[in-house]
């Protein structure tokens, strides 16, 4: 596409302001003149060819156009009867570089918004800007439109027409018509009339479409007057704000496209969404939100950054009331819906306005996600992120996972609740639940490489960090295998329980036989193991069993800072009383000399409170142990029965998960 922009004229309405130079030099900001406005916009659209015409003060202009360094290449063709014809002529001097490209027609005295230029080069048909809302000019331009085409245009219309203004999209087959009538008029001699005279002859066969722009600015300049009322507007529209939130750590173009959109249509301040704020609804981020902030500020055509701490909009749009809030057009279903909506009647309340461009990049994006959760399961990169989660949330929760599709289950489920999400941080690898999977009791007989087995699948479909249950870590003299292989596959955190002997599971607490570790035993195991560990993010946690022996919370408390000491990098109490009186106490004194130290429960038993209870009260993990286990094999046993009870497996259907939700919930490749 080319530009064409005429400057022939001797704008004479503007008195002293055209003395020395053409109109389109008149400057209409502090940095800005009419036509080096229009050519960074032109520029800034991707047009590199311009044929402009010339007349009046033709060298002062060619001079200046080269002084502005555009990369742009100008060809300019004067029409040395400026004084004598109108523009009509000036074109047909134009009319060989005119021939062969779809062509964007200005006046070089037209000043318009971005937005209404971008919506003029990305129409794809012909148009004509035209307005809906304005009042009808007396002495310039006003366009007839019939069948959705402009019929006529012309300063004598007034009868069903609508305000309009000299700017054109043409595209070449259009253009092709106008300008043959053009060189007809001209060469019998009419070339003291409009281009639209030859124009409205041949319109039924010139598609060209009214297009609206209504209350947007798009003004020709013709007197001081004019030059007043355009450069306070223009002023209005430079303070404009725009708002976006993003919560990418990898930018594409459809990214920087979409940025470029909306820098368009003001100061462009960029809400990063927070780092917990990612991770509830999405992923862990690659980028810290400090880095992912520095990204955006990095960029063009950003004004400032900010954080958005929710995915909410609601503190930043009461805060910095922005004239329009910019988002792909993606949210309008999905669990993204109650987001926009609220959006929607945030901006109602002072006039702000939403602007949706067509969502772009899908397929980009779905490859960047596929590579972002490939470096997000690496073992360097998964092993950290559960101490970075601890550090981000305060409290992080942890789902039991026993196998691959457990894993997928932990880390896919996502759930929606006004307008927030979330999702479990972390997976828990239950000593209970593997051993149960492979149909054995929890008392160590599963051995460390089926259980290593165990994680490995898991890891090979998920990315969410591993919290392991080590049991009671074996001897000293094997754990620090176990701590060294379980780092090296990108375990984030061993949990060992200081107890000897044949471990039970604690939940039979003394219905059986089961015997707790001397202090000085388990803190050398714990010691040994942190000799062993390579990295400083593998975390080892103790495990207490005082409360679930009945051995007392002093017996419990002492442990903990034994532990401590010993080098446990966090401390897990467990109970299995229905009420949580006994772990609050725990929590409450552990606390009053430990601030640091994470602690860890499972509450299996105590199951009432809630994560919100636990955080106020100091705890940092929260394991669900075994519910994905409790509840997956007891639907196992009612298909079972169903079918034994019927010789068929017709009523057992509708317990069924379709195998289109299987082939869902499992991707095809990773
Ligand atoms: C497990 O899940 O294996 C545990 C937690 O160790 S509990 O079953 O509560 O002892
Ligand atoms: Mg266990």
């Amino acid at each position: 596409m080319k530009a064409l922009v005429l400057n022939s004229g001797l704008g004479h309405r503007m008195g002293v302001l055209t003395s020395e130079y053409p109109k389109c030099m008149t400057e209409i900001s502090h940095r800005e003149t009419i036509l080096s406005r229009q050519l960074r916009q032109i520029t800034e659209a991707g047009i590199t060819e311009v044929v402009m015409t010339t007349g009046y003060f033709d060298r002062v202009l060619e001079e200046y156009c080269q002084s502005l360094e555009l990369p742009v290449h100008i060809t300019f063709v004067k029409n040395p009867l400026y004084d004598k014809t109108n523009y009509i002529y000036s074109i047909y001097r134009a009319r060989e570089y005119l021939r062969d490209d779809d062509i964007l027609l200005m006046h070089g005295d037209l000043v318009f918004e971005s937005s209404v230029f971008d919506e003029v080069v990305n129409s794809p048909d012909s148009c004509m800007t035209v307005s809906s809302t304005l009042p009808l000019p007396e002495k310039d331009f006003k366009a007839v439109a019939r069948d959705g085409c402009v019929e006529k245009v012309g300063i004598e219309f007034f009868e069903s027409a609508m305000a309009a203004q000299p700017l054109y999209k043409l595209l070449k087959k259009d253009w092709k018509v106008w300008l043959d009538q053009i060189c007809a008029f001209c060469e019998s001699g009419r070339v003291a009339c409009y281009a639209e005279n030859a124009f409205n002859e041949v319109s039924s066969r010139c598609a060209i479409r009214p297009l609206d722009v209504k209350d947007a600015l798009c003004a020709e300049i013709d007197t001081p007057e004019d030059l007043e009322t355009v450069s306070r507007r223009l002023r209005e529209i430079e303070n404009r704000t725009v708002y976006m939130c993003f919560s990418t750590d990898i930018l594409h173009s459809g990214h920087t496209g979409i940025i470029r959109k909306a820098s368009r249509l003001g100061k462009l301040i960029i809400g990063v969404l927070s780092d917990e704020a990612v991770v509830s609804y999405k992923r862990f981020p690659l980028l810290p939100f400090e880095e992912r902030k520095a990204m955006f500020e990095s960029l063009s055509g950003v004004y400032r950054v900010v954080e958005q701490k929710t995915l909410s909009y609601r503190e930043n749009i009461e805060k910095y009331r922005p004239n329009y809030v910019v988002h792909g057009d993606d949210w309008a279903s999905g669990f993204q819906k109650p987001i926009r909506e609220e959006v929607l009647s945030l901006l109602a309340v002072y006039g702000g306005k939403l602007v949706e461009f067509p969502y772009a990049g899908d397929e980009k994006y779905t490859e960047l996600e596929k590579r972002a959760r490939a470096s997000l399961s690496s073992p360097d990169l998964r092993r950290g992120r559960l101490k970075k989660a601890i550090a981000m949330k305060g409290l992080v929760t942890a789902m039991e996972a026993h196998s691959g599709i457990t894993g997928l289950i932990v880390e896919n489920t996502v759930v929606h609740e006004n307008g927030g999400a979330r999702q479990f941080d972390a997976m828990w690898l239950s000593s209970l639940c593997d051993s149960t999977a492979k149909g054995k009791p929890d008392i160590e007989l599963v051995d460390m490489t089926s259980r290593f087995r165990t994680i490995d699948d898991i890891m090979e479909v998920t990315t969410k960090p591993i919290i392991f249950d080590g049991d009671t870590g074996g001897l000293a003299e094997h754990f620090v295998y176990t701590v060294r292989s379980l780092e090296r596959m990108g375990v984030s955190m061993v949990i060992i329980e200081d107890k000897t002997g044949l471990k039970k599971n604690s939940l039979f607490g003394t219905e059986v036989a089961q015997t707790q570790d001397s202090i000085d035993h388990f803190c050398a195991k714990i010691a040994a193991g942190k000799r062993a560990q390579k990295t400083r993010d593998f975390m080892i946690c103790a495990r207490i069993e005082s409360l679930i022996l009945e051995r007392g919370m002093e017996d419990a408390l002492t442990r903990a800072k034994a532990y401590v000491q010993a080098g446990a990098d966090a401390i897990m109490i467990h109970s299995r009383r229905k009420e949580p009186n006994e772990i609050f106490e725990f929590v409450e004194k552990f606390r009053s000399a430990d601030t640091a130290t994470p602690i860890v429960v499972v509450p299996t038993s105590f199951n009432t409170v809630t994560e919100e209870e636990f955080k106020d009260r100091g705890v940092n993990i929260v394991i669900y142990a075994n519910q994905l286990t409790r509840t997956g094999f007891p639907a196992m046993q009612d298909a079972a029965q169903t079918i034994l009870t019927h010789h068929r497996a017709k009523e057992c259907d509708e317990k069924c998960m379709p195998i289109k939700d299987i082939i869902r919930l499992i991707p095809e490749d990773l």
